[in-house]
């Protein structure tokens, strides 16, 4: 009996501790006004998902002017999190911002636009069902991405049409596959861009519309 009573004793001080340890387990967040992360500071999502509420930051459809889920002030950093349907006009970076392991699941107008000039750092997480593009740059600068898996998308990085200053637009270490433009693509003279140890499948051409000379690949592989 006294055994018994020890062994139980055990079991459910075992399993309250290993409860405790455990993340409680992750959500579906919907937004309503957009997430402002204020500069210099961490936003990290706790592996939950974060969905635009249609009626007040958009649908996620290709029409223009809708409203990201989060805004990034200079110096913010975005983590562990996913981006679900629908994905509105995604993250906006003013000035430098970092975005460690978020996935977007569902691309909307598009994933991240950089709105002021500044690096964006991108490192692991991925982005799926772009109808047009992933990354939008609106201002120079460059945008560095890493570790990171894409697929189903239009293009990877655009600068935004039309416009002449310059950007950089580096991708390492990636996994792209499923590409219907290109994936990176400019139309300044100025821009420079870079593929390296990347694995691509399904992509029409690396690069569009960059001056000669400012593009450079090495170690990419065609699966
Ligand atoms: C298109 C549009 C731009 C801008 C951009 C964006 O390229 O022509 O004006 O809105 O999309 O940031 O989504
Ligand atoms: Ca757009
Ligand atoms: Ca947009």
């Amino acid at each position: 009996m006294m055994k018994k009573m020890l062994s139980m004793t055990l079991i459910v001080g075992l399993l309250s501790t290993l409860f405790a340890a455990l993340p409680a387990s992750a959500a579906t967040i919907v937004v309503s006004t957009t997430i402002v992360v204020p500069a210099n500071t961490t936003f990290d999502g706790q592996g939950n998902t974060y969905v635009a509420n249609p009626n007040t930051l958009g649908d996620g459809s290709q029409a223009e002017n809708q409203k990201p889920i989060f805004r990034l002030e200079a110096g913010a950093k975005l983590q562990n999190l996913y981006i679900g349907a629908p994905g509105a006009d995604g993250v906006h970076c003013y000035g430098n911002c970092t975005i460690n392991n978020v996935t977007w699941l569902d691309v909307g107008e598009d994933a991240l636009t950089l709105k002021s000039s500044g690096t964006v750092n991108i490192t692991g997480g991925g982005a799926y069902k772009a109808y047009d593009k992933v990354f939008q740059m609106n201002a120079s600068g460059t945008i560095n991405i890493k570790n990171f898996r894409a697929d189903d998308i239009g293009k990877l990085v655009r600068q935004n049409g039309g416009t002449s200053y310059q950007v950089n637009m580096w991708v390492d270490n990636c996994d792209i596959s499923n590409v219907k433009d290109s994936i990176l693509r400019t139309d300044s003279s100025s821009s420079q861009g870079k593929i390296t140890n990347t694995r691509y499948k399904n992509v029409p051409t690396l690069f569009k519309g960059f001056a000669s000379g400012k593009t450079s690949q090495s170690g990419n592989t065609q699966y």
